[in-house]
């Protein structure tokens, strides 16, 4: 973001993996999966197909995924392509270029993955991922993703509401945040390991308590109706669609409940630019750009795709009321 300028690396609006297509392909899956377990004891993950080579996530998840229902979310959007999803990534932790994250996420490795928890609340430990998913309602849920690059994108994802999750940790009455962190592995993430970084590894990024709870808040295991690629923050990792892209922490491995305002990377970096808060708001410009309008991704050389930005991002609705009798120009 303020590392280096951006490149004019859009994906073209002509490429592949229409969401109706996707669509059917995920309701017949369900269906012979449906008779396939009816008619005889075939292992759930005997049904999965593995269209994506970028998806190398465990059978288990890929089932589950693959069984999510739907959501009214998003219903009325055109999600973008699955090669523009995947491959317009802001990741750092994999390079600085859009393309990066896609071309060197491979050496991320996802499987198996734990989770600690820790901090204000009662059920603390070290979890694996499949023990967190116990129980999760999984769900699709197509959120617009707006990051504060002045760019957004359509996003099928697939998740479970953090609130579900949270609940089960009994968080104390003290725990007024939730602080989340990336993995730090520079021997699998390389820019951890680079002499020109400017950001403090891991990653880390935090809500209040009551943004967390938020419905709309989800933790994310899935794209398209299957495992999410490495690049866009496998095995798990947070979206939180009103606020700017950044506060979307990928790869996470550790939440943290907290008394106090977590330290978060953009805001440690450049707090005059990036807030704590960051939601998504046009009439509060970024010191060196507007934050009006944005670029609607695919965009292509004929056609910027250029839409006025909505406050909150169009989820004014759910969570305006969280932000009652703020200053949203000093808490940006
Ligand atoms: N760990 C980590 N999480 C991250 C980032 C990052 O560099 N590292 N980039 C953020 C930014 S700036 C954006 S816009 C979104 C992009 O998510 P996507 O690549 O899945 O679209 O991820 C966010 N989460
Ligand atoms: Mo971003």
């Amino acid at each position: 973001m303020i590392i280096r300028k951006r490149r004019q690396s859009d994906p073209l609006s002509s490429e592949i993996t229409p969401h109706s297509v996707y669509k059917a392909r995920r309701q017949f899956m369900r269906q012979a999966g449906a008779m396939a377990l009816a008619a005889t004891a075939l292992p759930a993950n005997a049904l999965v197909t593995r269209p994506s080579p970028a998806s190398a996530g465990p059978d288990w998840l890929a089932t589950n995924i693959l069984q999510a229902s739907d959501s009214a979310f998003g219903k009325d959007e055109k999600p973008a392509p699955y090669s523009a999803i995947t491959n317009y990534n802001n990741f750092y932790e994999f390079g600085y270029d859009k393309t990066d994250p896609a071309a060197n996420a491979g050496s991320l490795k996802t499987d198996p993955w734990t989770v600690k928890v820790g901090g204000e609340c009662e059920v603390q430990g070290e979890f694996a991922l499949e023990d967190l998913l116990k129980g999760m309602e999984l769900q699709e849920r197509i959120y617009r993703l707006r990051c504060v690059e002045a760019w957004s994108m359509v996003i099928p994802w697939v998740g479970f509401q953090l609130s579900d999750l949270i609940k089960r940790f009994k968080p104390l009455s003290s725990a007024k945040y939730v602080e989340f962190v990336t993995l730090n592995d520079p021997a699998q993430m390389p820019e951890q390991k680079s002499r020109f970084s400017t950001i403090d590894w891991p990653y880390r990024e935090g809500l209040r308590m009551d943004e967390a709870m938020n419905p709309l808040t989800i933790m994310a295991v899935g794209l398209y109706g299957e495992v999410l690629p490495n690049q866009n923050g496998a095995p798990l990792r947070l979206v939180v669609p009103w606020k700017y892209g950044f506060k979307s922490i990928k790869s996470i491995v550790a939440i943290r409940f907290r008394e106090t305002m977590p330290k978060t990377t953009w805001n440690e970096l450049a707090p005059h630019e990036y807030g704590f808060y960051a939601n998504v708001n046009p009439q509060v410009d970024h010191p060196r750009w507007s934050q009006a309008s944005e670029r609607r991704l695919p965009s292509g050389l004929f056609s910027a795709n250029r839409i006025d930005t909505q406050m909150f991002n169009g989820y004014g609705e759910e969570v305006a009321s969280l932000y009652k009798g703020m200053d949203l120009r000093k808490n940006y």
